[in-house]
């Protein structure tokens, strides 16, 4: 579809934003207020944010169903949303012609005022970013919470400047960034995912990596050697670590506990007994270094509070009910084989799990499933698209059960399961092929253990 009429009253000078969803549309609000000439194009026949678009920006132009290479060519400038490519072919004649093509977050950067943490990794993303601002709040301070986590970094600049801006940052939003400049970053982990999106592992971790522009500090996970080895040269650092002998932020035994400690040349101040902390799981106590981490480097005062009564988030490893003796956890979010690894890791049941999982594996290698499998659980039921490719790679493991729906999956789960189990959704996969997003499964998920 193409809004003609709203065309012809355009002059020359325009900006194309590429995509109608959440962080088109926001953009598009944002710069027209600003007073820039806008163009919206989704290749979608029905793009989610159309009708708002309508509705809020009823003048301007857009076309829907395809991307009109012309238009992007003669463009003064390109934003472009996160679920599209700089490699979509309609893109080519612009880049060719040396168009500018910035994404949503560069935008923000050119208008923000405020100092911004930023939060990015192949998982704990979500966790970090929502336990950093739940610090910041108790702390009294004015906080903008944002970015992939939900509310696009651009739609926080329309309210008031805070005291401070928290941002989760997928690959997808950094891969045309250039100026962000935060006060602290931090790449949390690095594990596969998206092969759909990127070619070679080297250009995801490329994409990563740009969280580190600008002279900030920077955060870096003590125990992930990619991590550790992308932290720029002559930057002030601060490190995180679960181990007790590395790692600014670390966790270290004192009176004969676990604490999460602050560790200095030669000593350390023990902060908070781990087992204090409402979430446990070393999983969870790395993302609560991490936020340390981060607080500091940003002047805010180690928030305990917050971290002792931190709910989490739902869908990530979220404790569901305790049935016939065995322990249900929602594990939704677990979109990719790192985060599925570290749910099974996190929850301390050698050959006591029951591992649900499958669906759209987005290319990546199940491999590295099999240890951690073998040792973990005691039988896998697999649902979805990929569940053959899991299969295969898991045949000499445990024994393998397959579904068809998440009710059958569940039901399965529950007879194979014996008392003192853990059963654990966590895909290792995104739930496009079954469900409409990981919410929707991990609902279906909840609603059929609850049924039980
Ligand atoms: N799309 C088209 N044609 C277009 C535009 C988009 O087919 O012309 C498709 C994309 O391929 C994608 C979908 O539409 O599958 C949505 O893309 P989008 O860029 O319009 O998405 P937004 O609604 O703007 O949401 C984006 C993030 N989505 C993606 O990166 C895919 C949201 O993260 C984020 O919350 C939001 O901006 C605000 O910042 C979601 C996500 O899945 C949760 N992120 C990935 C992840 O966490 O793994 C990176
Ligand atoms: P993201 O926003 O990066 O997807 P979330 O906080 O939403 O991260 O968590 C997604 C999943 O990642 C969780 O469901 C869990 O399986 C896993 N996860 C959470 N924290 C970590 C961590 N520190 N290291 C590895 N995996 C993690």
């Amino acid at each position: 579809m193409n809004n003609l009429k709203n065309e012809k009253t355009i002059s020359v000078g325009y900006t194309v934003i590429m995509g109608m969803g959440k962080t088109g549309i926001a953009s598009a609000n944002f710069l027209v207020k600003q007073g820039v000439s806008v163009r919206v194009m989704d290749n979608r026949s029905t793009p989610p944010g159309l009708k708002k678009l309508q509705q809020i920006l009823p003048e301007i132009p857009y076309i829907t169903g395809y991307f009109d290479v012309e238009q992007l060519a003669n463009a003064q400038e390109i934003i472009i949303s996160p679920g599209l490519s700089r490699h979509e072919p309609a893109l080519a004649q612009a880049l060719a012609a040396g168009i500018p093509i910035i994404s949503e977050i560069e935008l923000f950067a050119r208008y923000v005022n405020a100092p911004v943490v930023a939060i990015t990794g192949s998982n704990g993303k979500s966790t970090v970013t929502t336990l950093l601002g739940e610090m910041a709040k108790k702390a009294g301070w004015q906080v903008q919470v944002g970015g992939n986590l939900g509310t696009p970094a651009i739609e926080l600049l329309c309210h008031p400047a805070p005291d401070l801006y928290v941002l989760e940052l997928s690959s997808f939003q950094l891969e045309s960034t250039y100026s962000l400049n935060p006060k602290a970053a931090v790449i949390l982990n690095i594990s596969e995912d998206h092969r759909d999106r990127y070619a070679h592992i080297s250009e995801y971790i490329a994409a990563k990596q740009t969280i580190y522009q600008g002279d900030g500090i920077v955060i870096t996970n003590a125990d992930d050697p990619i991590v550790a080895a992308m932290r720029p040269p002559h930057r002030q650092f601060l490190s995180f670590s679960l181990h007790d002998n590395q790692g600014d932020f670390r966790i270290r035994q004192h009176q004969g506990e676990y604490y999460f400690a602050r560790a200095d040349e030669n000593s350390f101040t023990p902060l908070l007994p781990t087992k204090k902390m409402r979430l446990q799981g070393t999983m969870m106590r790395a993302n609560a270094l991490a936020a340390l981490a981060l607080g500091e480097a940003v002047g805010l005062p180690p928030m305990l509070d917050a971290l002792q009564t931190f709910r989490g988030l739902p869908h990530r490893c979220a404790w569901v009910a305790n049935k016939q003796g065995s322990d249900w956890f929602n594990d939704s979010k677990g979109t990719n084989v790192g985060a599925t690894i570290a749910a099974i890791q996190s929850l301390e049941k050698p050959g006591q799990i029951i591992l649900i999982a499958g669906g759209d594996g987005k290319g990546a290698d199940f491999t590295p499933l099999t240890d951690v499998v073998a040792q973990h659980c005691r039988a896998c039921v697999l649902i979805g698209k990929d569940a053959p490719l899991i299969a295969n790679v898991l045949k000499n493991t445990v024994p393998i059960h397959h579904s068809d729906s998440m009710e059958d999956a569940v039901t399965q789960a529950a007879t194979l399961a014996q008392l003192g189990d853990i059963i654990l959704l966590s895909p290792a996969c995104a739930s496009f092929d079954m469900f409409n997003n990981y919410e929707h499964r991990g609902q279906v998920f909840e609603k059929a253990v609850v049924k039980m």
